[in-house]
């Protein structure tokens, strides 16, 4: 299932028709720009364009005034005089004759995304449109914004799709006040948001956008806002919102669909914003928000102003939702002191709402079993695999782990049919809850015919050449064995097809005996193809490679 782009160049039309520095930024280049880019990187050629088409009143009804919607449909014969006063009853706001076209066809976009999503005709897209909609209010436009088009998508896939629980994540580095007021009180759409504050001295000048606004009545708790209070937040900050406040709150939801207000004004360059993530951080913002509703996720565009930066975000995501992997981020991932304080506003304005924010303050009270849980032991029996993850490790009443099953075995050979259980029941989890489209390839020895691996895992068949992993294998006693020689051929294989990028991630299954040499092979391997940093995680028992040192160096490299 694919990607869908909704897109209308009709939307292009409007544009400032006096002088207002403080309008002129939202321009018809925001849209022509980003898509040139698209197509120049031939993403647009990979997603399934749909033509936007205008929403019906009826459709505007779902959140404008009819009043209000009159209003924006008499504006199409107004001259430019009349144009810039009505302008001027709304705080930063221009009118066009286009505009009500233009504003129609967003938030008609926006519901042909939502409609082809949820009726399974592609599993994600974007809706490249202008204006903008995230400020605008029931009976009010609003920093560029006419219709409030995201929030018009939600109340229709309720409506219309009977969705019970919907994630608006606005990333957009202003407040989307316009969606908060629209959702407040309602359960239903949990709406996050960070936004440039500054302790209130930053437009909108709301006190509601600060943390301590979560919703109201049966909405409460169901309004999440991240205050940034410095400008210059970056990475490492955007991501450490999305890992401690959003993702936790989020998956506690479990949203049937998420839709994003896609503004790039929060990305490295923009003059609305001041912030530093650079476009890649778009790409793993994307790729987390994946993991959610099955990976429905349905972007529509709101700010970026920054024409460069705006177009290499739009990318960045677009490449995300297609399941390419999602470049290295740059520069050192340390969240900024303010950030961290902005995160823990939220986490105890939201702790009382939320359970998943509950423990977030009284980290490190319990170690090591000494007071509260402990950790849960695994045994590791392949060191790619995923079977050991999921069963316990065996423990001798003394509390050791049991020793490892040797090869050949009647032992062995009933763990490796367990093991085969436990990848297929891993599956079947991913089939209920599909996972992003990162391409996810599957080794196998043996292959089983019990094991019916999803469509879009790859089960992978290939080898490295027999002499490659011979000599990889020379050193390592536990890789005379045949079983544990195919297998490391899997693994070379597995490995460079990620390194090439062909693949996202892989599972190899390896015989017990020979996992830490495997590992070690792996590890080499890794490095001699250039890879700069490795991280190696072992869950549970595992000897460790012998050269592999203290300070992590591996001798010889
Ligand atoms: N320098 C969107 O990004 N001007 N709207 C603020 C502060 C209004 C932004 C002035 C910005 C509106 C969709
Ligand atoms: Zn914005």
């Amino acid at each position: 299932m694919g990607t869908a782009l909704v897109y209308h160049e009709d939307m292009t039309a409007a544009r400032l028709l006096w002088d207002d520095p403080e309008c002129e930024i939202e321009c018809p280049e925001r849209l022509t720009t980003a898509l040139e880019r698209l197509q120049q990187r031939g993403l647009e050629q990979r997603c399934l364009r749909l033509a936007a088409r205008e929403a019906s009143e009826a459709e505007l009804g779902l959140v404008h005034s009819p009043e209000y919607v009159a209003l924006l449909q008499g504006t199409q014969a107004l001259g430019t005089g009349e144009l810039q006063t009505l302008s001027g009853q709304y705080d930063a706001v221009y009118f066009h004759p286009s505009t009500f076209h233009c504003a129609r066809l967003a938030a008609g976009a926006a519901l042909q995304l939502v409609d082809a999503v949820l009726a399974g005709a592609v599993r994600n897209g974007l809706a490249l449109v202008r204006p903008p909609g995230h400020h605008s209010q029931r009976a009010a436009a609003n920093g560029f914004c006419v219709f409030n088009n995201v929030a018009i998508a939600a109340k229709h896939a309720q409506r219309q799709h009977g969705l019970h629980r919907i994630l608006i994540v606005d990333w957009d580095v202003h407040h989307g006040q316009g969606i908060q007021y629209i959702f407040e009180d309602d359960p239903s759409v949990l709406y996050f948001s960070w936004h440039r504050y500054e302790h209130g001295r930053f437009w909108p000048y709301l006190r509601e956008s600060d943390a301590d606004a979560v919703g109201q009545g049966p909405g409460l708790g169901f309004t999440v806002n991240l205050p940034w209070n410095q400008v210059g937040m970056g990475n490492a900050d955007y991501v450490a919102a999305f890992l401690h406040v959003l993702l936790p709150v989020a998956f506690e939801f479990n949203p049937e669909l998420v839709l994003v207000s896609a503004g790039f004004d929060s990305a490295i360059g923009d003059p609305e914003g001041q912030m530093q993530a650079t476009p890649e951080c778009f790409a793993h913002l994307t790729q987390l928000l994946q993991m959610l509703a099955g990976g429905r996720v349905c972007a529509v565009l709101e700010g970026g102003y920054h024409l460069e930066s705006l177009s290499q975000s739009v990318c960045m995501m677009v490449q995300a939702l297609l399941g390419d992997p999602a470049p290295p981020l740059s520069g050192p991932m340390v969240p900024h002191a303010s950030a961290l304080e902005s995160i823990q506003s939220v986490q105890v304005a939201q702790a009382p709402h939320w359970m998943s924010l509950q423990q977030q303050g009284q980290r490190g009270l319990g170690r090591d079993g000494a007071s509260g849980s402990h950790a849960v032991a695994v045994t590791l029996n392949h060191p790619l695999g995923v079977a050991p993850v999921l069963s316990p490790c065996p423990r001798s009443p003394e509390g050791r782990p049991s020793p490892l099953l040797l090869p050949g075995g009647p032992e062995f050979k009933a763990a490796a049919t367990q093991d085969v259980a436990a990848l297929s029941s891993l599956l079947d989890q991913l089939r209920l809850n599909p996972t992003p489209p990162v391409r996810t390839a599957v080794a196998l020895t043996a292959p089983d015919a019990a094991l019916a691996l999803p469509s879009d895992v790859l089960c992978e068949e290939g080898s490295a050449p027999q002499e490659e992993t011979q000599a990889w294998a020379r050193p390592h006693e536990a890789l005379a064995q045949d079983r544990a020689l195919t297998a490391l051929g899997k693994v070379l294989y597995l490995l460079d097809r990620i390194l090439d990028g062909q693949v996202s991630s892989g599972i190899a299954v390896t015989p017990a005996s020979a996992a830490a040499a495997t590992l070690d092979v792996a590890i080499r391997c890794g490095l001699s193809h250039g890879a700069q940093r490795l991280l190696c995680l072992a869950v549970g028992q595992l000897d460790r490679p012998p050269d592999l040192t203290d300070d992590g160096r591996l001798e010889g490299f």
